[in-house]
């Protein structure tokens, strides 16, 4: 189907002056949508859900409805309460014309409208401080939204998302075939790569075994804080809004936590190929944690806390296994422009897991004192 028939499905007022691809996510596939009438204008968000990714697209649909249904209530309570200059924002569905909150196309893959949020922008990279301490307030924000949301209203988006032991046996089942052991024996980046996996087995499995232990609770989370889906008022500077909610369920929060930090405090970016600019900025850390705290401190129990430190530490190396095991499985998860692609963003991560790790004593300091 034409992209301008299946946005004709949706119910947005105007004419539709522009459709463009947008953003650059690895996973969905993302447009633009620009409609006009005789005195405004409106822009919303297109986007396919990667079928590939997300086994049951329909079950992310309905989870989205549960969270923006929950959020958009608090939110509004809070704004009528509140004095806040701020103003916390959530993206909405846009129903289509017969009052679904998506269409199917003649694949069956499900496409879905969103709003965009405006006068605001989201940054591949962390800009500094002040930026990243907003990157905190919002996550923390959000947390707060999500916290008291009934849990048994929201399906599993994405089995085995965030669960670092089965990215390992994926990694391992992925080393059995004939393909990812040539890849290997071809490339010397590779095999260090494969190497520094070995060496951080035991790491992988902390919060686990801190889950498993009762030390560690499931709560409801986004799953993928990364820094440019947080969105940053234009005219304030100040974080409005978390985007990307398709991985928003039950998980442990440190795994948001984790993953903000690898992507706010790395501020070389995920796709840098000359690794000596790949540092954990502990600036940058101290500031989002200080805007965390400010909004989400209030739940965090001591064993929370007593966490924070392995979850840094765990979250980039879980994200560069899991890039590292798609480059050796010929590139089938994360969206990709070159075949070494993969290989370049898990070599990005694995240097940034070393850089916090020779960083341990400052870090955990820092931490202790939030
Ligand atoms: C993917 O969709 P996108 O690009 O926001 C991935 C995240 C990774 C991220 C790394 C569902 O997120 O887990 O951290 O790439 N999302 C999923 O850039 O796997
Ligand atoms: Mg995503």
């Amino acid at each position: 189907m034409e992209l301008s028939v299946l946005i004709n499905k949706f119910n947005i007022k105007g004419r539709l002056v522009s459709l463009a691809p947008f953003g650059n996510g690895n996973i969905n596939d993302t447009f633009l949508a620009i409609y006009r009438n005789t005195f405004t204008e409106t822009q919303v968000i297109l986007q396919r859900v990667n079928r590939n990714v997300f086994p049951v697209p329909e079950a992310i649909m309905e989870n989205m409805h549960e969270v923006t249904r929950h959020c958009h209530e608090k939110l509004e309570a809070d704004a009528k309460a509140g004095t806040d200059d701020r103003v916390w924002q959530m993206p909405r569905i846009v129903k289509t014309k017969e009052g679904a909150d998506y269409v199917a196309d003649e694949n069956g893959d499900v496409w879905r409208v969103i709003t965009r949020i405006m006068s605001a922008h989201a940054f591949d990279v962390a800009q500094g401080p002040e930026h990243a301490m907003e990157c905190g307030s919002a996550l923390g924000h959000f947390h707060y939204l999500i916290s008291d949301m009934d849990t048994a209203l929201v399906k599993d988006p994405l089995p085995g998302f965030h669960i670092t032991s089965g990215y390992l046996a994926k990694y391992d089942a992925t080393l059995g075939k004939e393909s990812a052991q040539e890849l290997l024996s071809s490339s010397m980046e590779a095999k260090r790569m494969a190497k520094f996996v070995e060496e951080r087995r035991d790491l992988a499995l902390c919060l686990e075994k801190a889950e498993k232990a009762g030390e560690l609770k499931k709560r409801m989370f986004h799953g993928d804080p990364k820094v440019n889906n947080i969105m940053i008022d234009d005219v304030t500077g100040k974080g409005t809004a978390m985007i990307d909610l398709d991985t928003v369920s039950t998980g442990l929060i440190h795994m948001d936590f984790g993953d903000a930090l690898r992507s706010i405090c790395n501020p070389a970016g995920e796709e840098e190929t000359n690794l000596s600019k790949v540092v954990f900025d502990e600036d940058l850390a101290t500031a989002f944690c200080k805007g965390y705290m400010r909004e989400a401190g209030s739940f965090m129990t001591d064993a929370d806390r007593a966490y924070l430190f392995d979850s840094i530490r765990l979250l980039p190396f879980e994200l560069g296994l899991r890039f590292f095991q798609d480059y050796l499985d010929g590139n089938t998860y994360f969206k990709t422009t070159n075949p070494g692609q993969n290989l370049n963003r898990a070599r990005v991560q694995f240097r940034l897991c070393e850089s916090i790790e020779s960083r341990e004593r400052s870090i955990r300091n820092f931490l202790s004192k939030l």
